[in-house]
């Protein structure tokens, strides 16, 4: 074995750890290892990791903002049970397109990250493949960003076939672009036959070409799974009986309302995207009919594009509901934000123009300062009810207008 020096030791640790935590992608993982790692017990991995939190923005918010901004990553990255031992605001004056943020800034970051012996920065933007390798390069450590964080989450939670297949086909195309990071300090060493490629960009193009392969095959068998959740779906519209469903941001209570509805015993945790395969359950309502309530995936800011992309069969749930029920934490004293993720999302569906019901949930959690904004918001025309799915003795209100609702749609 020949010696390596500090720095490469370092390098090495620093690569090792961070494809460790996130490999890029499952099928290239063994061959750059070279051994098989264990990750059936990911949270052992990530409990491992300190993180330093970086938000940026353009323009300058205030320190609440900023502040709300970072509480958001925190418990992202605490979901996966990430530690986080610092953060840092930076105001993007003038984009650098190397390192996205300034020289000073990254000499700050790199001072803090030190201080706090942290082994990963996670950055609330998206960072671009070639910023975070610019980054990884100058502070030594592993750099993310919200996105990837998210994708983990969606991969540690994933139990069932399809939304493992999904998970996978968005890690995939998140990570295409990013190979070359892995590959990096590889390609540069080139064989000794002139023009000829060196080992990293024989083994990038094997693992591009094997990725893309996955792609395609994993949007098949997606496709093939999407087809038998449309005869499902044709089945349960052939009963005429009426589609509602309850969607809303991530952690805002949809889960626990199925279950206080029905027998549904849906997983309701104080954690972000509990759920994220959908579950339908018949529920009568107070004035005889019967509708089916499906719970459904959790919406969060700047969800990746690629989630949305694997995950529309299931999104499509919203598509194709007659009702939706929109679930908002009112307790958050960003509910209005969390109202607009759900409204821009549901209008990319095409799905907002559906008759829908606002449930302002966890009022028992309401301070003073929240209830002026909440009950201005009651006010802007929007059909909305203040609840406590959790413990309000019953849920009669909420059913009945869904059932005066569904029969006003059907008898306009
Ligand atoms: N205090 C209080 N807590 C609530 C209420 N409703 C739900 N919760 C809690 O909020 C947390 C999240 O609830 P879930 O039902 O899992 O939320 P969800 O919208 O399904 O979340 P995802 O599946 O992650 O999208 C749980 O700990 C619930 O117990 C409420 O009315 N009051
Ligand atoms: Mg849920």
């Amino acid at each position: 074995m020949p010696q390596l020096s500090p720095i490469d030791r370092l390098q090495n640790h620093v690569a090792r750890a961070y494809y460790h935590l996130f490999p890029p992608c499952s099928i290239c993982y063994d061959s750059h290892m070279q051994t098989k790692l264990d990750m059936t017990k990911p949270q052992d991995i990530f409990r491992k990791i300190t993180a330093m939190l970086v938000v940026t923005s353009d323009q300058a918010p205030s320190r609440a903002a900023a502040e709300r901004r970072r509480d958001e990553l925190e418990s992202l990255c605490t979901t996966l049970g990430i530690k986080c031992a610092c953060w840092d605001f930076f105001n993007i004056r003038s984009f650098n397109s190397a390192t996205y943020i300034g020289t000073g800034q990254v000499q700050r970051l790199a001072w803090y990250a030190q201080e706090n012996q942290c082994n990963l920065v996670v950055f609330n933007n998206s960072v671009s493949p070639r910023i975070q390798r610019n980054l990884e390069q100058i502070l030594g450590i592993a750099v993310v960003d919200r996105q990837e964080i998210i994708l983990q989450i969606f991969a540690n939670r994933a139990t069932t076939r399809e939304a493992r297949l999904q998970v996978e086909l968005a890690q995939l195309q998140y990570s295409l672009p990013r190979l070359k990071r892995k590959w990096g300090e590889l390609s540069q060493q080139r064989g000794g036959v002139k023009g000829a490629k060196g080992s990293g960009e024989k083994q990038l193009e094997l693992d591009r070409r094997q990725a893309q392969a996955r792609i395609v095959r994993l949007k098949r068998e997606i496709d093939e799974i999407g087809k038998s959740r449309d005869v499902q779906r044709r089945n349960r519209r052939q009963g005429n009986v009426p589609n509602v469903a309850i969607v809303g941001y991530t952690n805002s209570g949809k889960s626990t309302l199925l279950n206080r509805i029905s027998d549904a015993n849906v997983l309701s945790e104080d954690k972000l995207f509990a759920t994220l395969d959908p579950t339908t359950r018949r529920v009568h309502l107070p004035g005889g009919g019967t509708s089916l309530f499906t719970d459904t995936v959790g919406f969060v800011s700047d969800l990746p594009h690629e989630l949305v992309d694997s995950f529309k069969s299931t999104l499509e749930e919203a598509v194709l509901a007659d009702v939706l029920l929109i679930v908002l934490d009112a307790s958050r004293d960003d509910f209005l934000m969390c109202w607009e993720t759900t409204r821009s999302v549901l209008e990319d569906l095409k799905a907002f123009d559906k008759p829908r019901l606002v449930l302002l949930n966890k009022m028992d959690l309401v301070t003073e300062e929240t209830l002026f904004a909440i009950n201005s918001f009651c006010l802007s025309g929007e059909r909305c009810l203040k609840v406590s799915v959790k413990d309000d003795p019953n849920l009669e209100e909420v059913l009945s207008t869904i059932e005066n609702m569904i029969s006003s749609k059907e008898n306009p």
